[in-house]
Order: structure tokens, then sequence, then C-alpha cells
């Protein structure tokens, strides 16, 4: 009995130690928020994409011969690291293995590998090296799936090599052996596994695995796709910011990251040119740390090694916005706040509100919602700047008159007395006041991507696409009311196709109360700017004091689209 409870309390004990060990190894990474994807491969000859080899139905036989043409003639492992670095990444994932099968190091396992061709160049040998150089964390991406070695099951379609001379222990033997190789060599701090959604029956027995590389590395972090039998250390959506972070089945927040092309491809294709531009970059990585993530943003190199300007371009962007403004990402949390009045997002970092406004409103008056604490200090982060601040409506309208307005993110920081707590998330209004519902501070039914919606148009936000292909329902605003008073409701919104007839809408008042309307088509012959509309009078509505609910839902028939920019609500004059 004492032999049980004390192998009992040994193995809680372990498994707590196990837990610590986790959260202590993961710090570094949850404050580095920003990393560096390099897809490199032979792949990146054909130039179509890392599945070329797929894409062309290319025989392994064939696909083999890429190996005596590759030539990274201007890869400098020193010169991809420092630009990283001056992009502000905190760490590196290079491909060791993509799932065309060629090693990027020298490999005892296999001659398919970068040391054996022309070049006899160790890629994580170099690359290892470089990163430890400046202190980067260097972390290695590998693939389960393998589409060269003669012993990994299932093939691809094309395939014409015989299944039945394939012995899949010998692929898990090689998996095994290059796995230990990496980490006894390179001292990776991180593992990216990926392509393992064809091991169903976990032929390659992941947890084993997983068991023996924690053992030889209590402090490795590895992703969640070594299998479905490993949970692993971090979650890894792809190229789409999950709504509102990602949370553990008992709701706590897990780490998550995001990890997300420039263009359209992982690995080199000249043919994928429409790149994200800097300013969308900064502010998709505001919006991972706004809701407790990373970005891991790739970058695919040329077949020679050297990185494309498209990408050095905006890489650069990235780190000279971050070299103003890293405090208000290095290091943070998630946003406490769940909505915010204006464009843009929130991190948080000990008592510090971090605000990034990725449009500040033509007034110059941002509002916070109220919380609970004392400001100590608010100051525009790039010039240390302190603004002036007053509290009206429950929000905290800060005066951003004078400071430079960065065209990504301006970024104003709030310190707080204490941790900074949420009083309202809502703002209130007085009985004579003008009530604007702008779509930037609405929120959207959870089918639908806020930011896919909204687009800049000069000093304001525009609701656009709404037609019947968008997934968009309604959007919705909450704000409270200081008297019960009536209103005239107007909406500044227009048609954006032409001879489509009226597009019929709906407006919801705390949902009893309906104010139909009908937004004019446009025809041919009136057509001016379309986003330079005139109010439409809608009706009049009585507002009850207290919280309200305000829904907009348009029913836009084939062919027809709206462009909205706000309801407004104006006190009724008799
Ligand atoms: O198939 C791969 C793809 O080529 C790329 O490596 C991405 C990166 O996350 N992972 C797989 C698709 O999920």
């Amino acid at each position: 009995m004492i032999k049980r409870i004390l192998i009992l309390f040994f193995s809680v004990l372990f498994s707590l130690l196990a837990n610590a060990q986790t959260a202590v190894n993961s710090q570094w990474y949850n404050d580095a928020k920003f990393g560096i994807f390099v897809h490199y491969g032979l792949y990146a000859q054909i130039g179509y994409t890392e599945w070329a080899q797929n894409h062309f139905e290319i025989q392994a036989a064939d696909y083999e011969k890429l190996q005596s043409q590759f030539a990274p003639s201007q890869f400098n492992a020193n010169q991809w690291v420092q630009l990283f670095m001056e992009a502000g990444a905190k760490y590196l994932v290079f491909t060791a293995k993509h799932h065309e099968g060629f090693s990027m190091y020298q490999s005892k396992y296999t001659d398919f590998n970068s040391f054996k061709s022309t070049y006899s160049i160790d890629f994580l040998a170099q690359l290892s090296q470089a990163c430890q150089q400046k202190a980067m964390p260097f972390g290695v991406y590998y693939s389960v799936m393998d589409w060269h070695h003669p012993d990994y099951l299932p093939r691809r379609y094309f395939d014409n090599r015989p299944k039945e001379l394939a012995n899949t222990a010998n692929y898990k033997l090689f998996f095994k052996q290059q796995v230990t190789e990496i980490i006894d060599r390179y001292q990776p701090s991180l593992l990216w596994f990926d392509g393992e959604w064809e091991n169903t029956h976990d032929s390659l027995e992941s947890v084993a695995l997983d068991q023996m590389i924690r053992d030889k590395n209590p402090g490795i972090l590895i992703n969640n796709r070594l299998s479905r039998y490993v949970k692993g250390d971090f979650k890894t959506p792809e190229n789409a910011v999950p709504a509102t972070g990602l949370k553990s089945e008992d709701g706590k927040p897990v780490n998550w990251e995001l990890c997300y092309t420039i263009n359209d491809s992982w690995g080199y294709d000249p043919y994928s040119t429409e790149f994200k531009s800097a300013r969308g970059l900064i502010r998709l990585l505001v919006d991972i740390c706004s809701k407790g993530g990373n970005l891991l943003l790739n970058v695919g190199p040329k077949p020679d090694g050297s990185i494309q300007s498209e990408f050095q371009e905006r890489l650069l962007a990235m780190g000279k916005w971050l070299k103003e403004n890293g405090n208000a990402i290095y290091g943070t949390k998630a946003s406490i706040f769940e909505q915010l009045p204006f464009y843009g997002a929130s991190t948080t970092k000990g008592n510090t509100i971090y605000l990034h406004a990725f449009l500040m409103p033509s007034n110059r008056q941002l509002a916070m919602p109220l919380l609970k604490n004392n400001i100590i200090k608010l100051y525009h982060l790039a010039s240390k700047k302190e603004l002036p601040y007053h509290i009206t409506n429950n929000q905290c309208i800060i005066d951003c008159n004078g400071i430079k307005i960065d065209d990504a993110a301006t970024v104003i920081a709030v310190e707080t007395e204490g941790l900074p707590e949420l009083k309202s998330q809502f703002p209130l209004y007085a009985a004579n006041q003008t009530i604007d519902l702008l779509p930037e501070a609405a929120s959207f039914d959870p089918m639908t991507k806020k930011e896919n919606m909204l687009v800049q148009y000069f000093d304001k936000m525009l609701l656009k696409k709404w037609n019947q292909q968008s997934t968009l329902n309604n959007i919705e605003w909450h704000f409270s009311t200081a008297n019960t008073t009536l209103y005239d409701v107007y909406i500044k919104a227009a048609s954006a196709n032409e001879l489509k007839g009226n597009i019929l809408g709906n407006l919801q008042i705390d949902s009893t109360r309906n104010l139909l309307f009908e937004i004019p088509a446009r025809t041919a012959y009136t057509y001016t700017n379309a986003y330079l509309f005139k109010p439409i009078f809608i009706g009049q509505i009585t507002i009850n004091k207290g919280f309200n609910n305000i829904k907009l839902k348009v029913l836009p028939k084939a062919g027809q689209e709206l462009v909205f920019e706000k309801i407004i609500f104006i006190p009724h004059k008799k």
C-alpha cells in the first residue's frame, strides 16, 4: 500500500514538474511574439511552391536530379539572420526537411542532403551558429510526410514505385534517427513538425518519439503537429487569425502561433506576386498579440539562397515600426477589452495598456473603454510625449493632437495604478448627445472576420462587400444611455453596384423593435462617388435609459452590394 502511495506521489510530482518546466520553457517563446519561418529546399529551383513535386507529379527518381543542380551561391546565414533581426523577429524556424524529403543538413542517414550537393552546405549548422551568435532561438521544421524515402507510406497517388517493397519500420527508424541527430547536433530550441495528417494509425509511434525528444532536451518546445496523439506546446493555425485567440477545453488561454505567408506561397514562387503590405503585416502582428498569440512570418528564398526584395522591404518596414513600438509587442499579453471604439487593437504588459490605433479618428480624439484604475501616465509611445485626456461617456478620451500619426498603427501607452482592470466596456451617452455607430466599433457575427470586411477610406472605415456571398449576417453595437430619448435615425450607406435595385435592411433595437429601410439603387446616370454618400433618414426611435443593443442587418439580393459608413442617432428636436 505504502509503495503504491509513493508511486502515486512521485508520478504526480513528476507531472507537476513537467508542466512547470513547460511553463518556464515557453517564457522566451511567449515574450518573443514574432518569428521568421523559412521554407527552403530543392523545390525553390522549380519555382512553383514547395508542393511542386506533387503538382507536376514528378517521380522520386527524377526529382533527385534537382540535388546536383542545387546552387545556393548567394546563401549567407549571417546575412539572413541579420535581416531577420532588423525585422524585429525574435526567433527563426527553418525547414530541415520538407515533404520532398530532401535534408538541408549533413545527415548520416541519407545522401539526399544539401551537404552532398555541389555546394556542400549544412544549412542547419550555419543557421544555428548564426542564430547562436545573435542569441536568437533557433527552431527546426521537420516534415513527417516524406515523398522521397522508399519506406514512407502512404505514397503520393502518382508515385510508381511498388508499394509492396516499402517497410514502414525502416522509415520509423529513419525519422527517429534524423530527429535525434538534429537535436544532438544543432540543439534547436523548438521543433516544428508538419505533414502529420496521413499517419492516422500512428505507425510512427509519435508518443514515444515525443517522450524521447523531451528526455533528451527537457527545455525544447514542440508544436502540435507531430501527430494527433501528442498535444504539443503550442497550436499552429495557418494564414488566418482565430477570431478570439485560442483556448483550451477548460477555457484557459493556450500558446498559439499563426504561420503566415507574405505572398501566397511558402516556398519560392515567382508567379505569386500578390504581396501583403507592410502596413497590413504590422497590423496583423498587433492583432495576433492582442489575442495572445505569436506570428511566424514566412520567407521562401530564391533558388540561389538570396531573399527577394519584396520580402526584404516588408521585413525592414516591420523592423522600423518595431524599433519605435516594440515595447507594445514583445512580452505583452492579450487585450483586456472585448471591443474597442476605434479601428485598432490593444495589448497589455504589467501595469501598461497599449492602444494601437490603426486609424486615428479625424478629430484625433481616441476613446478607450473606462478602467477601474487611476491613470499614472498616458503617452505616445514613439515620441514619449504625454497626452491630455478626460473621462466622459464612460470612456477615457485621449487627445492625440500634436503627435505623428503612424500609417500602420499609432501606439498610445496607458500606465495604470495596479494591474489594469476594465470598469465598463461600453460608452454611456447623455440625453442631448448624438450617437455615431461606426463599423469598427461593432461586434461582427462569429462567422465573419471583421478585418476582411473593413476598408480604410481616407479618414474613415467602410464596411464593404456586404453581398449575398459574404458570410456576414449582422453587426451589433452595445451602449448605455443616461436618459430615455427620442432620436432621429440616419444611415450613411450606398449601393456599390449599379442598376441592381434598392437594398433592403433592418435596424433592430433591443431585439424587439425594427426600423426597416431601403438603400436606393445607384443608377448608371447618377454615378458620382459611391463613398461620399448623404445620410438617409430611416425613422425615429425612442431609446430607453440603460443598456441598449442595436443590430444592423441587410438583405442583399443577387448582384446587390452594400457599402456602409455609419448609423447616426440624433436627439429629436421638437
Ligand atoms: O503542406 C505544408 C505546407 O507546404 C507548408 O509547409 C505549411 C506551413 O505551415 N504546412 C503544410 C500545410 O499545412
